[in-house]
């Protein structure tokens, strides 16, 4: 009798002469998964366990036949019992695989423990098992990654710097990757390809984004099993390398009057600003102020008024002002675009207030040595020439002429 017969396999490990071994991760002998020689860690595989083993047959005797098992503790079979690999095959030891492979499971996720029993062909004396428990847990997890809060936090205009933080986790395999990826839209990759950032919940990557391109942010974590989740920012991000543009601005309600430099009312102030525009970005915010000094803002505080002047072009403040004679108020507006990192472009302006009328200065009739006659023979003109009025806050911006006719009561015609 040469080799015991297949019927027989079953009855040898009830009480053979037995040696077990529980393995450690420098073993090279029982390996998780199909690959020859490579102990996979992580499957997200639920159907099916595989299990390869290398080694065991320089027992001195030869191998007369395999069994192997999966457990979800080590040496357990509550996930495969324990089955011979090689009994379906045909053509004896030389067509071995060394492989196991369980198929048609529907595993739990969680760690299983392979088990490999080599059974020697001792041919006196009874065979010799020897049993291996594989330590190395094969961990099965069939949930991708958890992946939210992908938040961008500032974009830096002279370095292409885009910072970002995001929330990932795995609780079966853990993480093994997360990557960044920036498109046109929220399915694109075109204005970045897939890269590695690492798996800190944070991080910067160097890249150029074009300016007034709505860009949105993905990213992609990947387990150990090689499952993987995708996020795309909430909103896409603009990048605006220019501030705001602006036509026109300066103090004073009316925006066809320009810029005033003196104004005698003491109840109100206001500014105008046309042209207000960012073509990359859009405005985002204008801010007022105004102070008795430049930059100011104890007059009027800062004040949101986005909606006024981007609408009307001016904006005015009028209830509970007193402002004083005599006195400069320093107006200041800080026009914000739309970007991620938004640029600023800061406007001043002032306007000095006057209360009192010019003084002096007395009119003539007639100019140059024809001044003051009595009379005067020119039927077609009349002339007038005037001295000394003077304002000495504001100075004198505009005479007005009249002449009015007044008949004598006894005319001789
Ligand atoms: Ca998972
Ligand atoms: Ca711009
Ligand atoms: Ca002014
Ligand atoms: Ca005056």
């Amino acid at each position: 009798m040469s080799r015991f017969s297949l019927a027989s396999i079953e009855d040898l490990f009830f009480n053979p002469p037995h040696r077990v071994i529980v393995d450690d991760a420098q073993s090279s002998v029982v390996f998780n998964g199909l690959t020859p020689l490579l102990d996979a860690m992580f499957t997200s595989t639920s159907n099916y366990i595989a299990a390869n083993w290398d080694g065991l047959d320089d027992l001195q005797s030869g191998i007369f036949a395999y069994r192997w098992w999966v457990g979800s503790e080590l040496g357990n079979d509550d996930a495969v019992l324990p089955t011979d690999p090689h009994m379906h095959l045909i053509g004896g030891q030389r067509a071995w695989t060394n492989t196991g492979l369980a198929t048609g499971l529907d595993l739990a996720d969680g760690s299983y423990y392979i088990s490999v029993q080599a059974i020697s062909s001792v041919e006196y004396g009874g065979p010799l098992v020897t049993t291996i428990h594989h330590s190395t847990p094969y961990i099965l997890d069939t949930t991708p990654p958890q992946l939210n809060d992908v938040i961008i936090s500032d974009y830096d205009t002279l370095n292409n710097l885009l910072l970002f933080s995001y929330n990932a986790s795995d609780e079966g395999s853990g993480l093994r990757s997360v990557s960044l990826s920036l498109g046109r839209t929220e399915h694109d990759t075109e204005l970045l390809a897939w890269t590695g950032v690492g798996t800190a919940g944070n991080g910067i990557v160097t890249v150029v984004i074009p300016d007034g391109v709505d860009t949105w942010v993905k990213l992609r974590a990947t387990n150990n099993a090689g499952l993987s989740s995708v996020a795309v920012s909430e909103t896409a991000i603009l990048v605006d390398r220019s501030a705001p543009v602006v036509g026109s601005y300066g103090d004073g309600g009316n925006i066809d009057s320009g810029d005033v430099e003196f104004q005698s009312g003491t109840d109100e102030l206001c500014v105008h600003a046309t042209g207000v525009a960012d073509p990359e970005s859009g405005i985002s915010q204008i801010l007022w102020e105004a102070g008795t000094s430049p930059g100011g803002s104890d007059t009027v505080a800062t004040t949101d008024v986005t909606d006024a002047l981007l609408g009307s072009g001016a904006v005015c403040r009028s209830g509970g002002l007193s402002l004083l004679h005599n006195t400069t108020y320093y107006s200041t507006l800080y026009i914000t675009n739309g970007a991620i990192t938004n640029y600023t472009t800061t406007l001043f302006t002032n306007v000095r207030v006057d209360t009192t009328k010019p003084v002096g200065g007395t009119v003539h009739t007639g100019t140059g040595s024809r001044r003051d006659l009595p009379y005067s023979s020119d039927i077609t003109t009349v002339s007038a020439s005037w001295e000394g009025f003077r304002d000495y806050d504001s100075g004198i911006s505009l005479y007005t002429v009249s002449v009015s006719l007044r008949v004598p009561d006894s005319v001789g015609l």
